[in-house]
């Protein structure tokens, strides 16, 4: 199973996949960074239907359609606030991706973006999280068919240099690419 996980550096919203990924807040209203882009390229028809869904629990997701984005749609989850790792962050950012790959599977989501949830405004630590996150995409591809591919967008240079090295260490290849 090789080919499965990609990395590139860039902005999530230019992407044309079946889903990206939201690292969204409890309100799912809107707010700074990637959610902040992802709000501001979608357009406001996405502030509509989040207003319907109630909100989102740290740790759990929600799916949208993606109105002006190229993606299909996108999955909105919240990420847990580093707490000096005293608030089951660790467990929390795991299901994060958990809960985004089973709503992405559910939806026949084939290609999956995900941004490096909780480690821009959430201040999770860049290297605990990026392990997190391979571990339980690689586990999760390993159980499933689909999605076929996720992508790792990393937006900031640290991000993109951590998951340089941690994809080379690991069995799947990464392909790197423009966004
Ligand atoms: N494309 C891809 N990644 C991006 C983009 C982009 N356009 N913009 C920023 N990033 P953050 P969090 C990266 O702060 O830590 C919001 O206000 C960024 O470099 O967006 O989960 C929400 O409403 C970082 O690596 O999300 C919440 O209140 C990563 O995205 C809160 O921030 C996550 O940084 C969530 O905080």
């Amino acid at each position: 199973m090789t080919n499965r996980i990609e990395l590139i550096q860039g902005d999530i919203t230019k992407l044309q996949v079946d889903a990206i990924v939201n690292a969204a807040n409890t309100s799912l209203l809107g707010g700074g960074g990637v959610d902040g882009a992802i709000h501001r390229a979608a357009g406001p028809e996405l502030l509509a239907v989040c207003q319907l869904l109630g909100g989102c629990e740290t740790g759990e997701a929600k799916v949208t359609k993606a109105f002006k984005l190229a993606a299909k749609f996108i999955i909105h989850t919240v990420g847990p606030v580093w707490r000096e790792g005293t608030q089951d962050e660790e467990q929390l950012l795991a299901n994060c991706y958990k809960n985004s790959l089973q709503l992405a599977a559910e939806n026949d989501c084939k290609i999956v973006a995900f941004p490096n949830i909780s480690t821009g405004v959430y201040h999770f630590p860049k290297d605990l999280a990026a392990k997190i996150a391979v571990r339980e995409i690689t586990l999760f591809l390993e159980k499933n068919k689909v999605p076929e591919v996720v992508i790792f967008v990393c937006f900031d240079q640290d991000n993109f240099d951590i998951y340089k090295g941690l994809i080379k260490g690991n069995r799947h290849q990464a392909i790197e690419r423009d966004a």
